[in-house]
């Protein structure tokens, strides 16, 4: 038991800069009180999570819309306020000019924009210490015929390996995979194969991500994590939850048994020490959620304490009685061991150990009393509110 504890004590669980701006779908974005105006309040808020969970202490960024004129004193911020800046997250999707692809685009200047500002982004690793950097790519075709399937693989390869060369010592990237959306018809990286083909062939400092909410339903999303894990190719997650598409809701609130089925994949592949830096950062454990109804900063509490429930039920599995009922092909038992611990209530033990850190044993009500929402609702007068695009 106390095993677990020291391991649920060290989890790192990262938010992103994003889920702190207004959000909605194509059909409408809700302005919520209190957004933060700029890339320094988003930190503000994300120290907020971490202030209250203990658990949440890097921020991932995207790239331009956390852009400012000093990376080095954003970096600076963060700490300040008891963060870190974590994955730098590249944005080749909201430009007129990627209506046809961006590194996949048949046009080469509108590839080499779009390798520009890879190589920017990680400029940005440089100024503010980051050791990852997210690729995701929205390229694709809508209907056939429209472009050559394979040439856009060369031309995507190609700037794979220009950015993988571009990267420091101790830096690497991780490759998104979606399955469709914005592309209808195909989609130059749409599931783990060829996000994993494209990194094999480019070496250690490329790996996959796996967001949660990119694959079609019925998925067996923690098979795809096993199978990277054994491969040494996870780098990392974009948790989220989803009942229909790329629904972005909150981590753990459409599937709690799925997302404990993955943390038991990542504690079996011997993966949940989390990113430590250096060459070999370990997987890392990033939330990509926008909260379009609820209020920003409770959702991302929520969802770090989902993580953490999932995470300290898949440490309650007996691994040693899980194993014999395997090796004797007892098949009720073996599945017993498994639900047995996911229907452990672990929220005692999580409060336990939060007061054991010093915090609060109910992170929720902990913020809703601590004023801060109050106060940053009334302070964020004028200016323009965060949100897709800014
Ligand atoms: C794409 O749907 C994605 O999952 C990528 O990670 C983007 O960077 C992110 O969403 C933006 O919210
Ligand atoms: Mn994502």
């Amino acid at each position: 038991m106390s095993d677990i504890r020291a391991t649920l004590r060290a989890q790192a669980i990262e938010t992103p800069s994003w889920a702190y701006g207004n959000s909605g779908t194509r059909f409408k974005v809700f302005a919520q009180r209190g957004v933060p105006r700029d890339p320094y309040e988003k930190l503000a808020d994300a120290a907020q999570v971490h202030a209250f969970t203990g658990v949440a202490p890097t921020v991932a960024l995207h790239i331009p819309w956390d852009r400012v004129d000093d990376y080095a004193d954003l970096a600076r911020h963060a700490s300040e306020v008891g963060v870190r800046i974590g994955a730098i997250n590249s944005n080749v999707f909201q430009d007129d000019d990627y209506r046809l692809g961006s590194v996949t685009n048949p046009d080469p200047a509108v590839r080499r924009k779009a390798l520009d500002h890879l190589l920017a982004c990680v400029d940005v690793m440089d100024a503010t210490g980051s050791d990852t950097l997210k690729l995701w790519f929205s390229d694709g075709t809508n209907y056939p015929g429209q472009d050559d399937i394979r040439s856009r693989q060369d031309r995507l390869a190609e700037a794979l390996s220009a950015v993988y060369g571009r990267l420091g010592e101790g830096q690497r990237f991780l490759l998104e995979y979606k399955l469709f959306e914005p592309a209808f018809y195909v989609t130059d990286v749409p599931d783990w194969g060829t996000a994993y083909a494209h990194c094999l062939r480019l070496g250690d400092k490329a790996q996959v991500v796996v967001d949660t909410g990119h694959h079609a339903p019925g998925t067996n999303i923690e098979f795809i994590v096993a199978f990277l894990l054994r491969e040494g190719k996870l780098g990392g997650f974009d948790f989220n939850s989803r009942f229909y598409a790329d629904d972005d809701l909150m981590v753990g609130a459409a599937d709690p048994f799925q997302l404990f089925r993955i943390m038991y994949e990542v504690i079996r592949g011997g993966a949940l020490s989390g990113r430590h830096g250096g060459p070999e950062q370990g997987v890392a454990f990033m939330l990509d959620q926008c909260h379009n109804i609820e209020p920003k900063i409770p959702g991302q509490i929520r969802s770090v304490m989902n993580i953490q429930e999932a995470t300290a039920k898949a440490l309650r599995v007996d691994a040693d009685a899980l194993a014999a009922a395997q090796a004797e092909g007892d098949v009720l038992a073996a599945n017993a061991v498994l639900m047995d611990a996911y229907n452990t209530d672990v929220r005692p033990l999580l409060a336990e150990l939060r007061q054991e850190m010093g915090l609060d044993p109910d992170p929720m009500a902990a913020y809703a009393r601590s004023g801060y929402f109050e106060k940053i609702a009334a302070e964020r007068v004028g200016g323009t509110q965060a949100g897709w695009g800014a």
